[in-house]
C-alpha cells in the first residue's frame, strides 16, 4: 500500500488500525465533540483490552473490520454517547426540499421486473405504502456498472442512493476495506438520510447494474417514513442487551426490518410445536412462556421490556420450544422474519446461543429432566 518511495516516515500498523477504528466510530457515533469523545473513546478502550498490550501486528497488509470478525470492532460507547447516527439534529418533519412532482423514468417490462425483484429485500422500502412504492419505482433509474468504476466516494455530497441489481461492490472508509455487497443490497442511504458527506467510499469489484434514485425523490418519498421508523426503534434496539454487538450501522438497518405487532391480553403469539418465521422483541408489556407438560401448560418463564423470545427455533432450525402469550394489557412488540434475522444478527449469534445454554440449565431445574429443546434431531 505504502514505501515504495524509500525515505518516508514509516506508519506503524497498528496506529493505522487504532485510529482508523477511532474514525470509524466516530463517523457512525457523531458525537458533538471530537476531543471529549476521544478521551471517551481511548479511556475506555485501554480499560477494556487484555492486561498485555498486542505492539505487534503481523499481518501487515490490508486491515479488514468486516462486521463479521466482530473482535476487530471499536468498543460502541453506549453509555456515554451523546448523539447516535439516529438522533440526527435534523429534522424530516421541517424539510422543505419538495419542489414539485417526482420524476418517472418509463421502463420497459422487463426493467420493471428486474427492478421489483432487486428492491424485493430492500429493508428501507418495508415503510412504504402500495402508492409510495410505486413512485420509487418510477423514479429509478438503470446504472450500468464496469469493473472498479467508484460509484461514491467518501467525504462528497450525496446525489444518489442505490439499490444493486447485480455486481460486487467493495466499501472503503480511508482507504480501508470494511464491507463489500455481493449482488444484494443497498448503499449511498447514508449521506441522504442524515444530510451528512458520504461516509464511505464504495467501489465496483466487477460490472454490474445499480438502480439509482436521485437525492430529491429519495428524500421526498423515503426519508420521513425511514427516519421516523428508524426512531421509533432506537430506543428499543438500545435497550437489548444482546443487540450492543452489533455495530450502530447495522443496528439502524435492524431498525429498517421491524415490523410491529399489538397483541391483546391472553392472546397466542407463538405456539409450541409450530413452524418459525420469526422472532420478536417486546416494546410493551409483559408476554408469558409456558411449555406443554402432561395435558398442561406450564409457565416457565415471564418476560419484559427489552427482552426478546422466539429466536431459538431460528437458532436450531427446530419447532417451536414453548407457546408465548401476552399477559397484562396491550403487548407491544416488533417482529423480525427469519431472513431479517439470518443477514442482520449474525454477530448476536454467540450471545443467543449462550442465552441458550442458559434455556437448558433451568430446564433441567424446571423438570427435572433435559427436554432436548436444542438438540438438531
Ligand atoms: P453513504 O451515503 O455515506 C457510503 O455513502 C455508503 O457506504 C454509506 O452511505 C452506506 O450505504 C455504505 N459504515 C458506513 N457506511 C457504510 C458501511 C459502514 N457499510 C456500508 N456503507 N459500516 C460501519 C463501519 C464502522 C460497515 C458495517 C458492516
Ligand atoms: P422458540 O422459537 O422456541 C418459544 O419459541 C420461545 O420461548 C423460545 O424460542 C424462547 O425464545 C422462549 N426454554 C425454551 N424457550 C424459552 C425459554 C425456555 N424461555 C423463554 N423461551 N426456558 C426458560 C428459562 C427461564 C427453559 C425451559 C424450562
Amino acid at each position: 500500500m505504502s514505501s515504495e518511495s524509500s525515505r518516508r516516515i514509516q506508519v506503524p500498523e497498528k496506529l493505522k488500525e487504532v485510529l482508523l477504528q477511532f474514525s470509524i466510530a466516530f463517523l457512525v457515533e457523531q458525537p458533538p465533540d471530537v476531543i471529549d469523545y476521544a478521551v471517551e473513546y481511548f479511556s475506555k478502550l485501554q480499560a477494556e483490552r487484555p492486561s498485555v498490550a498486542t505492539t505487534e501486528q503481523s499481518t501487515d497488509d490490508q486491515l479488514s473490520v468486516n462486521s463479521q470478525e466482530a473482535d476487530a470492532e471499536p468498543p460502541v460507547m453506549q453509555g456515554t454517547r451523546r448523539k447516535s447516527v439516529f438522533a440526527e439534529a435534523y429534522d424530516p418533519e421541517a424539510d422543505d426540499d419538495d419542489d414539485g412532482a417526482t420524476a418517472v423514468f418509463p421502463k420497459t417490462d422487463d426493467q420493471r421486473a428486474r427492478l421489483v425483484e432487486s428492491v424485493k429485500n430492500v429493508l428501507l422500502f418495508r415503510s412504504l405504502d402500495k402508492e409510495q412504492m410505486n413512485q420509487v419505482l418510477d423514479a429509478m433509474f438503470e446504472r450500468k456498472v464496469q469493473p472498479l468504476d467508484y460509484i461514491i466516494r467518501q467525504g462528497d455530497d450525496g446525489d444518489n442512493f442505490y439499490v444493486i441489481e447485480s455486481g460486487i461492490y467493495k466499501v472503503y472508509i480511508d482507504d480501508n476495506h470494511i464491507n463489500t455487497y455481493t449482488h444484494t443490497g443497498l448503499f449511498g442511504e447514508l449521506a441522504l438520510l442524515y444530510n451528512m458527506p458520504r461516509a464511505a467510499t464504495v467501489q465496483a469489484e466487477t460490472s454490474g447494474l445499480l438502480w439509482a434514485m436521485d437525492r430529491q425523490t429519495f428524500r421526498r418519498i423515503l426519508l420521513k417514513s425511514a427516519f421516523r421508523k428508524r426512531k421509533m426503534y432506537e430506543e428499543l434496539l438500545n435497550s437489548v442487551p444482546m443487540l450492543k454487538a452489533l455495530q450502530n450501522y447495522e443496528r439502524m438497518n435492524l431498525a429498517d426490518a421491524l415490523v410491529s405487532k399489538s397483541y391483546e391480553n391472553g392472546e397466542r403469539i407463538i405456539k409450541q410445536g409450530d413452524a418459525a418465521d420469526g422472532m420478536y422483541f417486546i416494546e410493551e408489556g409483559t408476554v408469558s412462556v409456558r411449555m406443554d407438560q402432561d395435558d398442561a401448560e406450564v409457565e416457565i418463564s415471564q418476560l419484559g421490556k427489552g427482552q426478546y423470545f422466539g429466536e431459538l427455533a431460528l437458532v436450531t432450525h427446530r419447532p417451536r420450544a414453548a407457546s408465548v402469550y401476552a399477559t397484562g394489557g396491550i403487548v407491544k412488540l416488533a417482529f423480525l422474519d427469519v431472513k431479517a434475522f439470518e443477514r442482520l444478527l449474525g454477530p448476536c449469534m454467540d450471545i443467543m446461543k449462550r442465552n441458550i445454554d442458559d434455556y437448558e440449565s433451568q430446564l433441567v431445574k424446571i423438570f427435572g429432566s433435559k427436554n432436548n429443546i436444542t438438540d438438531t434431531r
